[in-house]
């Protein structure tokens, strides 16, 4: 039986990420939610993950932490989380690597907190950069690589949605201007039924953390 450990649903981004995985392909799971605010890691959640921090995965026991980790485990269980061609598959990888490793500036700059409701303000030049890249990625993918299967970046949905599932939630908040591809994309992935059933639980959490909410009056908005 699978165990998942997840973080506020209201910040916790990484924890978004194999939640909606698990949901979407309808896999069983007990669902445990800590509380973060905002550390890079925190020792009280050593006892649940290698790394200190959440999301991690509990398969009868055994651990998996990283959230591209936990979905390459759950993958080899479950193949039709990737891509069926081979070089959509490669391209998936690419970008659910490059998610999980960049977009430090937008992720600092644009923290997910689904409460906030915001007007928006200029991005700054580096942010603006990634803002463009995820961009590119969501167009080229929709544009070069999705089947007729569905509204997602490869057509079904895959890994590199649960991946990017978070900055449709930043897109929304923030108000980030997008293109008309980008833009449908970020509301296939809010109009998915996981994604709603997150963002409700989420706005009904009562802790509040200043390190997220905070950002409101810089944007001009209120939690
Ligand atoms: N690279 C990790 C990032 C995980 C991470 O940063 N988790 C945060 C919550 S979103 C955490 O556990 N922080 C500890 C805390 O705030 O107490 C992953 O992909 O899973």
């Amino acid at each position: 039986m699978f165990d998942l450990y997840i973080g506020n649903k209201n910040y916790s981004s990484w924890s978004l990420r194999p939640w909606l995985l698990m949901k979407h392909f309808g896999i069983p799971f007990r669902e445990h939610m800590v509380s973060v605010a905002g550390r890079d890691y925190n020792p009280a959640l050593k006892p649940l993950a290698g790394n200190a921090r959440v999301p991690s995965l509990h398969d009868d026991g055994f651990q998996v932490w990283e959230s591209i980790a936990i979905a390459e485990y759950l993958a080899e269980r479950f193949p039709a989380m990737w891509p069926a061609d081979a070089k959509a598959r490669a391209r998936a990888r690419s970008i659910s690597a490059e998610m999980h490793a960049g977009f430090a500036k937008l992720r600092t700059a644009m923290p997910m907190n689904l409460k906030l409701k915001l007007k928006g303000k200029l991005p700054t030049a580096e942010v603006q950069r990634d803002i463009d890249r995820v961009v590119e990625i969501w167009e080229e993918a929709r544009t070069q690589f999705a089947t007729a299967d569905g509204p997602y970046l490869f057509g079904a949905f895959s890994v590199a949605d649960a991946m990017f599932a978070p900055v449709a939630w930043r897109f929304h908040v923030y108000n980030v201007a997008l293109p008309p591809l980008a833009a449908a994309y970020r509301d296939a992935l809010l109009a998915h039924p996981a994604m709603i059933e997150w963002y409700e639980a989420g706005i009904r959490e009562s802790e509040a953390h200043a390190h997220y909410d905070g950002l409101a009056g810089e944007y001009g908005g209120s939690r």
